[in-house]
C-alpha cells in the first residue's frame, strides 16, 4: 500500500477534517507539521505549488487539500491511489 503523507499545522480545521477522514477509512498516515519549520513549509510549497494546509500525498501522487481528498473519496478513488502493485506489462504486439 502506498504511504500517505499529510503536511499540517497545529491550528487547522481542514487538517483535522483530513486526518479524521483518513482515520474513518482505516488509513494510517505520516503527519508532517510545517508550522515553525520553514524548510518543511518550503518543501511542501515546492512539491505542491500551494501554500495552504493540509497537503496530502499518497505515494508520489499529490492529492491536494482536504476538499480534494474528500472528492477522491466520494468518487471511490482512494483504493486505486493506495494500490502500489506495479502495472502488468502487456505482451508485445505480434508475440
Ligand atoms: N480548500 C482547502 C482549504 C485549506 C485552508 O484554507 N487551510 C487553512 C488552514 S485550515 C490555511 O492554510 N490557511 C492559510 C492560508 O490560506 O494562507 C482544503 O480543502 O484543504
Amino acid at each position: 500500500m502506498n504511504p500517505i503523507r499529510v503536511y499540517t499545522t497545529r491550528i487547522c480545521p481542514y487538517c483535522v477534517m483530513a486526518k479524521r477522514l483518513l482515520s474513518q477509512r482505516g488509513l494510517s498516515y505520516e503527519e508532517v507539521p510545517v508550522d515553525g519549520n520553514d524548510a518543511l513549509r518550503i518543501e511542501m510549497m515546492r512539491r505542491t505549488g500551494r501554500r495552504t494546509v493540509p497537503q496530502i500525498f499518497i505515494g508520489d501522487h499529490h492529492v491536494g487539500g482536504f476538499e480534494d481528498l474528500a472528492e477522491v473519496d466520494r468518487r471511490g478513488g482512494l483504493p486505486a491511489l493506495l494500490d502500489d502493485t506495479p502495472p502488468r506489462s502487456e505482451p508485445e504486439a505480434g508475440s
